[in-house]
């Protein structure tokens, strides 16, 4: 990936990330910002609790993820200064928000994610795809933290196979079909307001939380507007900095200019957007 950008990651760490496939940790909400942040995620989850809990893990995922095309302080957060512009060194200064996804486990759940590349699913190239993962709890071995087996993103493609298992927080299932050396794994340990930073092609899961703490993050996909994503229709970006040149992804506008008829059919759009593409 080419080294651009502003100064918010020094040249050593854009040199890690191109040597690891990611970075981690970045501080990005200070305390007050990180309360208020996990407040309103807190509220909205127990307004949907009662249908949630009803739900497998992949399907209570689904319903979380894209929030930010709808909730304004979810937009708040994936055009935050600090997160852009780590992402910008890694990028350069057009970027795309293409999907959210909000990484939740209560303490006990069982749900995991298996080790996977999300370069697997998501048919996109070239690969300026970059995950920011922003904690607003702690994220630790413990709850359920997120763990990245380091220059995988370098490495030939590996196979992954589909197991549908009830447990899993992916669509399918998805998890890598060759052993994988898991003393090589790293632990990406967060605190509330720190976000880590990885590569699209980089081998990463995350156990159960066998913890008494929540742990709640939010995924968010940027990538440049050059990338080409291989799906039925054009799918569905938001521009959160510099311009968009290509038009390869259809711009829907920040949460705070749609009424609320039009958030409704903008909902189901993106649901049958992100279903075509495949997404995990
Ligand atoms: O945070 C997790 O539990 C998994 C995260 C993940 O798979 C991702 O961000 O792509």
């Amino acid at each position: 990936m080419q080294l651009v950008g502003p100064t918010s990651l020094t040249p050593e760490e854009r040199t890690r990330f191109d040597r690891d496939g990611y970075l981690f940790p970045k501080k990005v909400f200070d305390t007050t910002e990180a309360e208020m942040y996990l407040r309103l995620f807190m509220d909205y989850y127990s307004e949907n609790e009662e249908r949630l809990s009803v739900l497998p893990p992949k399907e209570k995922y689904q319903v979380l993820a894209e929030t930010h095309f709808v909730l304004p302080w979810v937009y708040e957060i994936v055009s935050h200064l600090k997160v852009l512009d780590a992402v910008e060194c890694l990028l350069g200064p057009d970027l795309l928000v293409w999907a959210t996804d909000w990484f939740v486990k209560m303490p006990g759940e069982k749900t995991y994610v298996g080790m996977h590349q999300d370069g697997t699913y998501w048919n996109m190239r070239p690969a300026n795809v970059v995950t920011a993962w922003v904690a607003l709890s702690a994220s630790t071995p413990a709850n359920g933290g997120m763990r990245v087996i380091p220059g995988t993103h370098r490495q030939p493609v590996l196979p992954q196979r589909e197991t549908y298992a009830p447990d899993s927080a992916l669509s399918r299932g998805q998890e890598i079909d060759v052993d994988i050396d898991e003393k090589q794994a790293v632990d990406i340990a967060l605190l509330p307001g720190e976000m880590s930073l990885h590569h699209i092609w980089i081998v990463h899961g995350s156990h159960p939380n066998a913890s008494s703490t929540p742990r709640i993050g939010i995924a968010i996909r940027f990538l440049t507007p050059d990338v080409v994503q291989d799906s039925p229709g054009r799918p569905l970006a938001m521009l959160v900095r510099g311009r968009d040149d290509y038009g390869n992804f259809e711009l829907l506008q920040p949460p705070s200019s749609l009424s609320a008829r039009n958030q409704a059919a903008i909902i189901n759009r993106i649901h049958a957007s992100v279903m075509g593409s495949a997404k995990k």
